[in-house]
């Protein structure tokens, strides 16, 4: 929490010492539309916050090239609304399982290209490298000393996801487009890491639990509405993107369905800087189905929470304060970067599960 809050610190400082300036140069301009020779592409609010996937098109036969990275931290555990320590979750006097998870990182660098067919449909495909550390209390000692610790970590592809980003509608200052996605499981799901192996008196190289794979294993569809509205100094927005896995995967399980809905509002600071802030909310279903790979032990029938298919729901509601800055002229033209970070509101968890602690992304775009 603490790097979080300097974090958070040194987004708004970096935005303060620009005065508020905006000019009326771009009065009478079409704000709605981005097409790249009207130049509202280069307004820095025109674009919704950098963690906001498929929220803009472009005017035919241009291109884009993004990098994002992503960073995810949870600590701790939590069931229902309430927040869980090891003991009441461990073996001997909590809820029974031998091993506990305390926190995990998750990085992740995310490709993505835009190619607009037409003035109406845009192409969009973004490819993620994850990197996933969980370090855990090892309660009963299980292959080890009771009450150590250690870690798992997994990294690589994760899922492919491809869409055609449609405009339904549009209008001086607003305008609606279909997000129609889908994703290919291009992830691993048979990470391996040595952990605890129940029966055996040393680690083992296992299979990890599912929040450590890589890919849901399923080929899933991604539907979703994006809403954008702008006017002279602000811009605000919505989005709804829903995750639905088509059947199960080749080891006989789905992750839960998703469904993430945003809503911003961003405010040009001055030609170049925009600040942003963003609630999001996030529900997400329970596993279908068990990866076989996994053991069962004990009276919880799951060696630790994670390998649990009916504790991996949940919903959560995120705020998001982010900064994006763009040059519309020289040779920074069509160069934007993004930042934004957050943290949860409120959570609801299918638990004892990892809660979610806090979250940033920080990404460049070039369009050309
Ligand atoms: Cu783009």
């Amino acid at each position: 929490m603490k790097l979080f809050r300097t974090f958070l610190a040194l987004g708004f400082l970096s935005v303060l010492p620009c005065t508020p300036a905006a000019t009326n140069e771009h009065a009478g301009h079409n704000h709605a539309s981005h097409k790249h020779d009207d130049c509202d592409c280069d307004h820095p609010e025109s674009r919704a916050p950098i963690g906001v996937m498929g929220d803009h098109q472009h005017g035919q036969g241009e291109f884009m090239a993004s990098y994002r990275y992503m960073f995810m931290s949870m600590d701790g555990n939590r069931m229902g609304d309430t927040e869980l320590s090891v003991s009441q979750i461990g073996t001997g006097g909590g809820l029974g399982f031998p091993i506990v998870p305390t926190r995990m990182y998750m990085q992740m660098h995310m490709l993505g290209g835009m190619y607009a067919l037409t003035d109406r449909v845009t192409l969009m495909g973004m490819l993620p490298i994850k990197d996933i550390r969980m370090d855990h209390v090892n309660v009963l000692g299980v292959s080890g000393p009771a009450g150590s610790n250690f870690r798992t970590t997994s990294s690589g592809p994760g899922d492919l996801t491809l869409s055609a980003l449609t405009r339904i509608f549009e209008n001086e200052h607003n305008s609606l487009h279909l997000n129609l996605g889908f994703s290919l499981p291009l992830g691993s799901i048979s990470e391996r890491d040595f952990a605890p192996s129940p029966g055996s008196p040393t680690f083992q190289e296992v299979v990890l639990p599912y929040p450590m794979q890589l890919g849901s294993g399923t080929i899933d569809l991604r539907p979703g509405l994006t809403w954008l509205g702008q006017n002279e100094d602000w811009s605000w927005g919505a989005q709804s993107v829903a995750t639905l896995r088509l059947g199960r995967n080749r080891h006989n399980y789905s992750l839960g369905d998703q469904i993430e809905a945003s809503t911003w509002i961003s405010r040009r600071i001055n030609s170049w800087v925009s600040s942003s802030v963003r609630l999001r909310g996030l529900a997400w279903g329970n596993i279908d189905g068990r990866d076989p790979r996994l053991p069962t032990v004990g009276p919880l029938g799951f060696p630790v929470e994670t390998m649990d298919p009916n504790r991996r729901g949940g919903t959560r509601m995120d705020i998001l304060f982010g900064a994006n800055i763009q040059i519309g002229s020289g040779w920074l033209k069509g160069h934007r970067i993004g930042l934004e970070a957050g943290m949860p509101l409120q959570q609801y968890l299918d638990g004892p599960q990892l809660q979610t602690d806090w979250t940033m992304t920080a990404g460049w775009q070039y369009a050309f």
